[in-house]
């Protein structure tokens, strides 16, 4: 008899996938079970964040030289407590830590993936209320099985990921995550504490009203970057614009707005700060692949995003990511 059940759970949704592919392993399935339990407990905190001592600065710079807060490292901790003690990961780069951890015991050294992580995207938001986020990527090791995980597992190009994803601590906390056979996402049901299907095959409208950039920066953008963010303005009302900008300064609400709606979302690169701020692997990387799967485009400006060739696990790339009619139209602008 079949069951009409309406709540599917982030397990019972990657079990089901994987059953579709005799040959898996379960492995890619724990990974993102492992993840959605961390983001669970970051939630808790950041939900907390205010009526305890967990706002504010931990009173030292990241590898970045950024200032770290309180809920930075926790984020940090929790992805890195979870996947260590999990089955299915190698080992972890992330914002936070200078170098990769490569979890180096016999379980993790027979571990197919490897993950990159932004712990709390947004932070500087942190203490004012406004959503915050986790990005992860995941990558099928190129290294050897049976041995510690190496550098070169991390340094692949964003086109290798098998999945990525991110998770939004707003009004309400989701999961999205995508592989190449589509991007859903998931909402916390606080009743049950599991991630539920909500947001099935999450398809980008192919243009939107939304541009998303940080207009103080406008004189640091190239020529071709500042006559784009002016048409945009310019557009008239047959042209559906002008278009709404939209700048939370957090990028995964603002990717994940954009992504839903349709909209472009930009951070360029500056004249004092040629490569702009954000990080390619842990932060471009994962949205482009997400994007891309759900029909939109991303690119630095010259070449596609997904392409390109890491060096260092803390580079950064100029970013311009959405619709793909509206990036088309960002690519043909001279
Ligand atoms: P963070 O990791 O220090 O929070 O920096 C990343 C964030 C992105 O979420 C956001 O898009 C960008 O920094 C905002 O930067 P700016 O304030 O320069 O516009």
């Amino acid at each position: 008899m079949a069951i009409n059940r309406h709540i599917q759970t982030l397990d019972e949704f990657t079990i089901q996938q994987m059953r579709d592919f005799p040959q898996a392993t379960g492995e890619l399935a724990g990974l993102l079970r492992d993840i959605g339990l961390a983001a669970k407990r970051v939630h808790v905190e950041v939900n907390k964040a205010g009526l305890v001592d967990i706002l504010g600065d931990a009173g030292k710079m990241n590898v970045q030289g950024e200032e770290v807060k309180k809920l930075d490292i926790f984020a940090n901790n929790e992805f890195m407590g979870v996947l260590r003690h999990g089955i299915s990961c190698a080992g972890i780069g992330s914002e936070e830590m200078d170098e990769v951890v490569v979890f180096d015991d016999e379980i993790s050294n027979q571990s197919k993936y490897v993950c990159l992580f932004d712990p709390l995207d947004g932070s500087s938001n942190i203490d004012v209320n406004v959503s915050i986020g986790t990005i992860f990527s995941i990558y099928r090791r190129v290294s050897a099985l049976g041995k510690p995980a190496t550098q070169t597992d991390f340094l692949q190009p964003g086109n290798q990921q098998v999945a990525a994803g991110y998770v939004i601590y707003g009004s309400s906390t989701m999961l999205v995550y995508a592989t190449r056979r589509g991007v859903n996402g998931f909402t916390l049901d606080q009743a049950i504490g599991e991630f539920t299907m909500s947001h099935p095959n999450i398809i980008c409208p192919s243009s939107g009203k939304f541009y998303s950039v940080n207009h103080g920066n406008f004189f640091q953008y190239n020529e071709k970057v500042q006559r784009y963010i002016t048409n945009c303005q310019k557009k008239t009302l047959a042209e559906g614009g002008p278009y709404t900008q939209r700048y939370i300064g957090s990028m995964v609400a603002d990717v994940h707005r954009n992504l839903i709606k349709g909209g472009i979302f930009m951070y360029p690169g500056m004249k004092d700060r040629p490569n702009g701020k954000l990080r390619l692997l842990y932060e471009c990387n994962p949205f482009a692949f997400i994007v891309e799967i759900a029909g939109g485009k991303a690119t630095d400006g010259v070449q596609r995003i997904l392409d390109i060739q890491p060096t260092e696990v803390h580079q950064r790339t100029p970013f311009f990511i959405g619709s793909k009619l509206m990036m088309e139209e960002l690519e043909t602008t001279n």
